[in-house]
């Protein structure tokens, strides 16, 4: 005869175990064998002992199962009882996992774009909302449902370094979340122009090239920046600051008796190298690891006015 047991509760992915105690009431007492009748799987009984063991799965719980045991006294015509319980199966909400979000380095002006993977091994399976954590830079954000994360740099946004969280919340009834840190580094990107190009100065040697810095927050050396059809490098010092213009004339001396007012610095003198009926002249910075890049370029003729071609707005050409 078994000894009552009562309901039975356990979390899933928990060891459970209970020992079944059963009486013999023959005198002297038969061994006893117990066996599982019925039961949820993987719950086990040992025969001689009745300690039933089980550890719920995940897709176990929640859920209510009946247990149905048995003790078997020994012998041809032993006679045995049976036992039934309940055991509950209670959920255990596990966090949810977010994988790894690399560092990024960005341009100013281009959009920064990735996805959040995120897994939550509970069943029945829970949803997965994304957000980020803290203040997040103007512009960027995260699709609470894809993870997708999107962040529209300004085009004159200027360098910065940001630290980001990503986070991943599951809507159990007592949430838990992941998150991830991960950092942007955004570069400025030069945008100086041609401003202006004066090739036919009524004072000889007053000829100059104007560059503007439109930039609202970003200076910029123009150390080995040079001027094609110039033959001008900018010497070491050069720095053309936020909102900013600049000079380069043919002759500094010619230049300054022609415009003794210009606000501008001025800078020179440069070797004219375009030919008669005018030509190119780009804007070009060095690149660490060798090269140059073309910052603005400006393609003119003398004869008639223009055309030119840059990108952005026209420059003066006189
Ligand atoms: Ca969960
Ligand atoms: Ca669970
Ligand atoms: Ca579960």
């Amino acid at each position: 005869m078994f000894e009552p047991v009562s309901l039975q509760s356990v979390e899933e992915l928990t060891p459970f175990s209970l020992a079944l105690v059963a009486r013999d009431p023959d005198t002297p007492p038969q061994t006893l064998t117990f066996t599982l009748v019925s039961g949820p799987g993987g719950l086990q009984i040992h025969p001689a002992t009745g300690l039933l063991t089980w550890t719920p799965t995940e897709a176990q719980g929640p859920n209510s199962y009946n247990v149905v045991v048995r003790a078997t006294e020994a012998g041809p015509a032993g006679r045995s009882s049976t036992l039934t319980f309940s055991i509950v199966v209670s959920e255990r909400n596990e966090a949810p996992t977010l994988a790894a979000v690399p560092d990024f380095t960005v341009a100013e002006g281009t959009t920064l774009t990735f996805t959040g993977v995120a897994a939550d091994t509970d069943l029945p399976p829970q949803r997965l909302t994304f957000s980020l954590e803290g203040a997040a830079p103007p512009g960027a954000s995260v699709d609470p449902d894809t993870g997708v994360f999107t962040w529209r740099i300004g085009d004159d946004a200027g360098a910065s370094t940001n630290l980001l969280t990503l986070r991943v919340t599951d809507d159990a009834l007592e949430p838990k979340s992941a998150s991830r840190s991960f950092r942007v580094t955004v570069l400025a990107q030069p945008r100086i122009v041609l401003n202006e190009i004066h090739y036919r100065a009524a004072a000889g040697g007053a000829e100059f090239v104007e560059l503007y810095n439109p930039s609202t927050n970003t200076a910029w050396s123009l150390s080995g920046w040079r001027l094609t059809g110039t033959a001008f490098t900018f010497p070491a010092s050069t720095t053309l600051g936020p909102d900013a213009y600049l000079v380069v004339a043919r002759n500094r001396t010619a230049f300054l008796a022609a415009y003794p007012s210009s606000p501008a610095p001025v800078l020179g003198n440069y070797i004219d190298q375009l030919s008669a009926d005018g030509g190119t002249i780009e804007l070009r910075r060095p690149l660490t690891g060798g090269g140059e890049a073309i910052v603005s370029q400006v393609a003119f003729r003398t004869r008639a006015p223009g055309p030119w071609r840059r990108t952005g707005p026209a420059p003066r050409c006189s």
